[in-house]
C-alpha cells in the first residue's frame, strides 16, 4: 500500500475455520481473474496490488449481492432510516470476508495467483467519512443492524474527500487532502434513477387554496441534484444486507454553453463548482460548531435527500402518508440533520397536502434524535439572517413550532420569562439564534444520550426545562462498538483464543466471554494470552519504526492514547505526566522504573492552534526523552502521524494500558476505551462517560480510577483561583511545568509552550491541576500492577472475559425495542 497507508493485516489471520474446499477457491480465483480481465482491464501480469484488491471487492460485491437477493421480494414491515453527516467506516475488504465466511477461501484463491491477501487488504483506502466517535458509531450501527437483521438504510454525504491526512513536519500538524477515491470505489452502485433536487434561498408564495386554507410554496433560487450511490453492507454470517445511501451533489447545468461559447470559459463552470462543492470535503471538527454557510447547505443537502427518498418509497409501498410512523423510525445522528424536523414538517404539509396537525403527529412519531455531547461549543445553533437567506420556508415553520411550543407552556401555567427563555427554540442572547438541540428535542418522539452519565447530565443540564415538560422522552442507550471488526477482525489470535476456550458459539453469542473467566488465572492460559499480545506488539513495534524511525520494545509497557485531539480529553495531562516521570527517572536513574512505551495518535482540527500546539509538546518532549541515555530502556515517547480506523486496528491488539481520562462530565460516552478494553488493554481512566459502565463491568480491581467524578468538577470550577493552588501544592507538578514553560523540551524557542503553562496557571478550563496528583498515583500504582505478571494478565483476561456488553448489537436491540419499535429476530 502507500507509505502513510495503514498496514495491512499483519499476520496470517487465526480465525478458526475449517479448510475451504477447493472448489470453492477454485470458483472464487475464477471470479476474481474474471473481474481483473473484464471489469479492470488487466491480466494478472500488469495488475498492482491496487487492481487486485478492485478485482476481489467486486467478486466479493457480487456475492453480498446475492445474499440480498435471497432476502429480496418481500417489503419489511418497518424501516429504520439512520441519518449521520459521517460514517466513519475504514476498510470494507475485511468485514465483508470475514461477514461472508470468506476469509480462507479468498486467501487461498490469491495465493494460488501468487498473491497475498494481506497486501491486497493494504491496497484499500480508508473511507474516512468521519471525524472520529460520532462517525464510527454511525458505521458500527450499520454493521451491527446488518448482522440483527433489523433492515435499515443508513444516510450520508459521499464526501469526495474525507478526514484530511495528517502529517508531522518538525512536530508540526500540516494537513493534506485525502484522496480515497482516486482510483474508484468497487464497493459502491452509482444509482442516477435515484436523484432528488434540493433547493436553497429564494422566497415563500401564498395562495388561498380554499375557506381558510392557505397553501405556502417554497420556490428556491438555487436547486442542486442529490444522486444516490449505495454501499451494501453485509451482515455476520451473509444473512442480511442493509445499505448505506451516500449523496454526492451534482449541478443540474454542467456547463453554461452560452458563457462558454462567449470565451468565459471558468465563469461558464462557477455556478456548478459552486453546488458542487456541497460534498467536497467532510468538515474536519469534532465536537465544535462549524458555522459556517457551506456546513448548513451539507446538512440540509443530505436530510431532504434522505427525506424525499423515503418519503417517496412510503408513498410508493402504502399510500398514505400518515402511516409512517408505523413504517419507518428516522434517527437523527446528533444534531447534523436536525432540518429533518421541518424538512419533513414542509414536504409533508407543502408536498403532500396534510394539516399541520397530521403532519406534527407524524413527524413527532417517526423521528428519534441521539445527543452525543453537552460542551456548550459543539451544541449547533443557526443565525436567523442565514437561515431565512439560505431555507425560508423552514424558518418559519420553525417559527410556528415555536409559536405553538411556547403556547402550550403557557395553557400549563409555565409563562414566567426565564423558563421560557430556556425552552425556546431561539436564542436570544447574541442576535437571534436557532437552537438545533431544543428543535430535534420537539420533534423527537425519543431523545437518547450515549452513556448513563451523559443521559443524566442531559435531564439535569442543557435539556433539564425541557425534560421536565416530557420525563419520558429522555432515554439511555449506551453506546457499543461491533466485535466482528474490533475483535474478530483486529485480533485474529484473541479470537481463536477465545474460539478454542469457550467454543465458537462465541462469535455468535459475545456473553460466552465470561467463560475466559474460569481460565483468567490459569498459567497455561495467561501464557496463550500473553503470547497473543507479545505478537501484536512486536507487529505495532514494527509500523512505529516505519513511520516514525522510534525503536521501542515490545517488552515495555505499551501504553496508548488515540483519539481526536482536544483539550477536554487532556492528552496534555498525559503528557505532562511523562514529563513528570522523565524527571523522576533522571533524578534516580538507578531506581527499577518499569519500562514503559508511550504511544500517541490523533488529529486536530486544523484550525484548533493549542491542540495543535499540544501535538508539538508531545513531539518536542519524545525527541528529548528518546534521546536522553539516563531514561533509555525505560521511557520512550512515539507520536504516530495519520491517526485512522486501520490503524486503530493494529494499535488496539497491541495496547496494555488504555488512557481515558477525559475531564469527568465531559466525554459523552467514548467508545475506544470499549475497544481497548475487550482486547485486554486495562484502562486508566476518570469517572467519565463509559468508563463508569466499564467499571461496574470488569469490576473495581480490574481499572484504575482517578481524580474527580463530574459533581467535584462542578464544585471545584466554583472555587477562586482554583489552579493556582493545585500547582503551589504539587511540588511534582510545579517542576513538569516549570520545565516545559522555561524551554526544557523547544530550545530553539524557548517560548513556545508559554501559552500552555499560562492556560493552566490562568485558567485550566479542563481541571488538570486538579487531577494530576491523583493521575501520578494511579500511574504508579500500574507500574506496580505490572510488575506483577500474574495478576496482570488475570486483570487483562478479565477485562476480556466481562466486556460482552459493550457489543453494539446490544445497542441496536437496545435502540429497536426502545426507540424504533421494530422486531429483531
Ligand atoms: C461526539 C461529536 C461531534 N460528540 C460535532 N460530538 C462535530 C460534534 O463536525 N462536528 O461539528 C463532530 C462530532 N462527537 C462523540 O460521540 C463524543 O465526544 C464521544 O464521547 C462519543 O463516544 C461519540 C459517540 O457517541
Amino acid at each position: 500500500g502507500a507509505p502513510d497507508q495503514a498496514p495491512a493485516q499483519p499476520f496470517a489471520r487465526a480465525t478458526p475455520v475449517t479448510a475451504p474446499s477447493s472448489a470453492a477457491v477454485a470458483e472464487l480465483r475464477e471470479a476474481i481473474l474474471a473481474k481483473l480481465a473484464y471489469a479492470i482491464g488487466k491480466t494478472p501480469q500488469t495488475a498492482r496490488e491496487r487492481d487486485w484488491f478492485a478485482a476481489t471487492a467486486l467478486a466479493l460485491r457480487d456475492r453480498i449481492v446475492d445474499a440480498c437477493r435471497a432476502g429480496a421480494g418481500q417489503v419489511p414491515n418497518k424501516r429504520v432510516y439512520y441519518l449521520s453527516l459521517e460514517f466513519l467506516i475504514g476498510r470494507l475488504l475485511s468485514d465483508a470476508m470475514n461477514n461472508l465466511g470468506l476469509v480462507e477461501t479468498t486467501r487461498a484463491a490469491l495465493r494460488d495467483l501468487g498473491i497475498e491477501l494481506d497486501s491486497v487488504e493494504g491496497a484499500e483506502p480508508d473511507a474516512a467519512l468521519g471525524n472520529g466517535g460520532l462517525g464510527r458509531l454511525a458505521a458500527c450501527f450499520i454493521e451491527s443492524m446488518a448482522s440483527l437483521s433489523i433492515p435499515a438504510i443508513g444516510y450520508g454525504i459521499r464526501y469526495d474527500h474525507g478526514l484530511f491526512r495528517q502529517s508531522l513536519e518538525d512536530g508540526w500538524q500540516k494537513e493534506a487532502p485525502e484522496t480515497w477515491l482516486a482510483e474508484g470505489n468497487p464497493w459502491e452502485f452509482v444509482r442516477p434513477e435515484a436523484t432528488y433536487t434540493i433547493g436553497f434561498g429564494g422566497h415563500v408564495t401564498m395562495q388561498s387554496v380554499s375557506e381558510g386554507v392557505i397553501r405556502r410554496q417554497w420556490h428556491p433560487a438555487e436547486t442542486v441534484r442529490a444522486v444516490a450511490h449505495d454501499v451494501p453492507v453485509v451482515g455476520w454470517r451473509g444473512r442480511h444486507v442493509n445499505t448505506l445511501r451516500l449523496w454526492k451533489a451534482e449541478a443540474e447545468t454542467p456547463v453554461e454553453l452560452a458563457r462558454f461559447n462567449g470565451g468565459d470559459h471558468v465563469g461558464a463552470v462557477a455556478a456548478r463548482a459552486r453546488v458542487e462543492a456541497i460534498s467536497r470535503v467532510l468538515y474536519p471538527s469534532d465536537s465544535s460548531e462549524a458555522g459556517q454557510e457551506l456546513r448548513l447547505r451539507q446538512e440540509y443537502f443530505f436530510t431532504s435527500a434522505s427525506l424525499q427518498d423515503l418519503v417517496r418509497r412510503h408513498v410508493g409501498e402504502r399510500g398514505d402518508l400518515r402511516s409512517l410512523p408505523d413504517h419507518a423510525a428516522i434517527q437523527l445522528n446528533d444534531t447534523h440533520p436536525a432540518i429533518a424536523v421541518p424538512e419533513l414538517m414542509r414536504l409533508l404539509i407543502d408536498d403532500h397536502g396534510l394539516t399541520w396537525e397530521d403532519a406534527w403527529h407524524v413527524t413527532t412519531n417517526t423521528l428519534g434524535y441521539t445527543n452525543h455531547t453537552l460542551l456548550p461549543e459543539a451544541l449547533e445553533t443557526w443565525s436567523v439572517d442565514l437561515m431565512e437567506r439560505v431555507l425560508p420556508r423552514h424558518m418559519q415553520i420553525i417559527y410556528l413550532i415555536n409559536w405553538m411550543h411556547l403556547e402550550e407552556q403557557g395553557r400549563h401555567g409555565r409563562a414566567n420569562a426565564a423558563q421560557l427563555a430556556s425552552v425556546s427554540l431561539i436564542e436570544e442572547a447574541n442576535g437571534k439564534r436557532v437552537r438545533m438541540g431544543h428543535l430535534a428535542f420537539l420533534g423527537a418522539r425519543r431523545v437518547n444520550g450515549v452513556s448513563a452519565l451523559h443521559t443524566d447530565l442531559m435531564r439535569s443540564t442543557v435539556f433539564k426545562d425541557l425534560h421536565a415538560l416530557d420525563t419520558d422522552k429522555i432515554v439511555n442507550k449506551t453506546n457499543g462498538i461491533t466485535f466482528r471488526r474490533w475483535l474478530h477482525n483486529c485480533n485474529p489470535e484473541l479470537t481463536r483464543l477465545a474460539v478454542e476456550t469457550v467454543g465458537e458459539g462465541v462469535l455468535d453469542r459475545p456473553e460466552l466471554l465470561t467463560g475466559l473467566a474460569d481460565h483468567a488465572a490459569d498459567a497455561g492460559f495467561q501464557a496463550r494470552y500473553r503470547a497473543m499480545r507479545r505478537a501484536r506488539k512486536e507487529a505495532l513495534a514494527k509500523v512505529v519504526a516505519e513511520r516514525t524511525g522510534i525503536a521501542v520494545d515490545p517488552e515495555s509497557l505499551f501504553d496508548v492514547q488515540i483519539k481526536r485531539i482536544h483539550e477536554y480529553k487532556r492528552q496534555l495531562l498525559n503528557v505532562i505526566e511523562t514529563v513528570a516521570l522523565y524527571q523522576a527517572i533522571k533524578a534516580e536513574p538507578n531506581r527499577d522504573w518499569t519500562p514503559r512505551v508511550k504511544i500517541f495518535g490523533g488529529k486536530a482540527a486544523p484550525s484548533y492552534v493549542q491542540a495543535k500546539l499540544i501535538i508539538k509538546l508531545a513531539c518536542d518532549v519524545a525527541r528529548v526523552a528518546n534521546d536522553d541515555p539516563d531514561v533509555a530502556g525505560r521511557l520512550k515517547v512515539v507520536f504516530l502521524p495519520n491517526y485512522s480506523v486501520s490503524l486503530a486496528e493494529a494499535i488496539i491488539p497491541a495496547a496494555d494500558l488504555s488512557e481515558q481520562i477525559s475531564t469527568a462530565g465531559m466525554e459523552a460516552s467514548g467508545t475506544g476505551n470499549m475497544k481497548l478494553a475487550l482486547n485486554g488493554a486495562l484502562t486508566i481512566g476518570t469517572l467519565d462517560g463509559a468508563n463508569i459502565e466499564i467499571r461496574d463491568h470488569v469490576g473495581p480491581d480490574n481499572i484504575f480510577i482517578f481524580g474527580l467524578d463530574a459533581a467535584g468538577v462542578q464544585a471545584r470550577m466554583d472555587e477562586p483561583d482554583y489552579a493556582k493552588a493545585a500547582i503551589a501544592a504539587s511540588p511534582r507538578l510545579a517542576a513538569a511545568l516549570d520545565l516545559i514553560g522555561s524551554g526544557g523540551f523547544s530550545p530553539d524557542d524557548p517560548n513556545r509552550f508559554r501559552p500552555i503553562v499560562d492556560s493552566l496557571v490562568h485558567e485550566d478550563r479542563y481541571l488538570l491541576t486538579a487531577d494530576f496528583d491523583d493521575y501520578w498515583r494511579a500511574q504508579r500504582a500500574v507500574d506496580a500492577a505490572w510488575n506483577d505478571p500474574a495478576a496482570w494478565w488475570r486483570k487483562a483476561i478479565l477485562n476480556t472475559a466481562r466486556m460482552a456488553w459493550f457489543s453494539s448489537d446490544r445497542s441496536m436491540r437496545e435502540y429497536a425495542e426502545e426507540i424504533w419499535r421494530v422486531r429483531v429476530a
